[in-house]
């Protein structure tokens, strides 16, 4: 049987009045607690120890997998002879909601196998995962109690964010949830589109209502899907969303887990594309996007969020994808200045990811089991000038360096200089990853500079990395 269908954009509102009176009741206290709440401490409060205890997966982790998906795949960036869009296409092409919906009825997925993403992500050296479990179409990839513009009213009818969760625990793949506070189906989210005009007059809409809505869903995302490493909040930046409502999502979303990490799109203060927030906002890591800060940006978390191609959602005529040497040197590139890659795939209606992300996720794995440690657990760079490729380091218990040289550009003859007094030669190793075995020798050269002496050529031409560890 089917399950009730709603009329457009009134999800969540067709019950029998009898049934209603709790709920009324329940929302007026709620919205008591939730007024009383926002008088509350703006930012969940924790102690440095507390906060890196939070945070150490997520900094060891610094590679992650983001899957932009939804009804957007279906179109496939095509609307109308014009072939550019992707995950924005119902407002960029100014499709009408009933129009929209209608890919609700083609979207079937039968191609789709979680086990497969995860060990796609897993394989390519990926530690967590974050998926949209709604973008700002509204639609949610998962069953939601609150609405029927969910994937259980689609053909496919099956609980996509269930089956990933699922899988991501049998991987020891940490799974995340992107989830836009920008709506543009709901009936109580504000502002509608300029362009739909009286196609959706804004009626009794109440975005308070809708705040409660978004709530209700994130109780389900933390408490149905295992344990839930990031919400990464984004479209914030309309302005019925307040720096207010953004600490108090903060509040409530630290305390649907304490231990979950919220990025810094729940609040207003994030500076544009360079993804950082002012002090004072809330947010536990800032969110550059499509762009690597130029340094280290030290005593802050970020993490880069970028696509393989021009396209966050699927895209079809989109084949700009970058290549897997550019994708490995942004990621030594990021990791060196103490950033996480959040790197994104846009699968496919049918369920797959497009084959140029699978080659370049398969090349980005082998890279990545010989380097990884180059990469995992790393912070950034002590070296300021590495004209020869990135540097990343990791701190030894014994308060001993452990540095990771990423050597894009072979030097002439193979002899790599590095700073005067950046180690003492005679208490460290030097070693190829990817021949662990054989040690390199390290001299000290003219001002005392460190002479060392690689190969002839470059094992790696993407990436050698050289391993300059110190001795028990
Ligand atoms: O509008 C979204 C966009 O669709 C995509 O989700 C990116 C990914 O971070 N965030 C917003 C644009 O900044």
């Amino acid at each position: 049987m089917p399950r009730q269908l709603w009329e457009p954009g009134t999800e969540g509102n067709t019950m029998s009045f009898k049934k209603l009176v709790p709920i009324f009741a329940a929302i007026v206290i709620l919205q008591f607690c939730a007024a009383t709440a926002r008088a509350a401490e703006p930012v969940v409060q924790e102690s440095k120890e507390a906060r890196d205890a939070r945070m150490g997966w997520w900094r060891d982790a610094r590679f992650g997998m983001f899957i932009h998906w939804g009804l957007y795949a279906v179109p496939a960036g095509e609307w109308n002879g014009k072939t550019t869009y992707g995950e924005w296409i119902r407002t960029e092409a100014e499709i009408p909601l009933a129009e929209y919906e209608k890919f609700r009825d083609q979207f079937n997925p039968v191609k789709f196998d979680a086990q497969a993403w995860v060990r796609m992500a897993k394989a390519a050296g990926m530690k967590y995962i974050t998926i949209t479990s709604k973008h700002h179409d509204g639609f949610s990839l998962f069953d939601s109690k609150h609405t029927d513009w969910d994937v259980m009213s689609t053909p496919f009818q099956r609980d996509i964010l269930k089956e990933l969760s699922e899988a991501c625990a049998a991987e020891g793949i940490t799974l995340c949830f992107y989830h836009s506070i920008m709506d543009w189906h709901h009936s109580d989210y504000l502002p509608r589109r300029k362009w739909e005009g009286e196609q959706r007059p804004v009626g009794d809409a109440d975005y308070g209502r809708y705040v409660e809505y978004m709530k209700h869903q994130l109780e389900e995302l933390t408490a149905n899907y295992g344990k839930i490493g990031v919400l990464w909040y984004d479209g914030e930046w309309e302005h019925t969303w307040t720096h207010e409502r953004g600490l108090d999502l903060y509040n409530f979303t630290r305390g649907l887990d304490p231990e979950i990490i919220v990025n810094n799109r729940v609040d207003k203060g994030r500076s544009g594309m360079a993804g950082m927030s002012a002090e004072g906002s809330a947010g536990d890591f800032g969110t550059p996007e499509q762009e690597i800060p130029a340094t280290g940006l030290p005593g802050k978390d970020w993490e880069t969020c970028m696509t393989m191609n021009n396209h966050w959602g699927y895209n079809a005529h989109d084949k700009e994808f970058k290549s897997t040497q550019d994708l490995i040197r942004k990621l030594a590139d990021i990791a060196s200045k103490g950033g996480n890659f959040l790197l994104n795939v846009g699968p496919m209606a049918n369920g797959e990811f497009p084959p140029e992300s699978v080659q370049r996720l398969q090349e980005i794995g082998a890279w990545m089991d010989v380097n990884g440690q180059s990469i995992y657990g790393t912070q950034a760079s002590p070296i300021a000038e590495t004209p020869w490729g990135r540097c990343t380091q990791k701190l030894g218990a014994n308060g001993k360096t452990t540095l990771y040289l990423h050597v894009f550009e072979w030097p002439r003859k193979g002899l790599l200089v590095l700073p005067a007094g950046l180690i003492d030669p005679g208490t460290y190793r030097a070693t190829l990853l990817a021949s662990p075995g054989t040690p390199l020798t390290i001299e000290k050269g003219k001002k005392d500079r460190l002479h060392i002496q690689l190969p002839d050529t470059a094992p790696d031409a993407i990436d050698t990395v050289l391993m300059l560890a110190p001795l028990p």
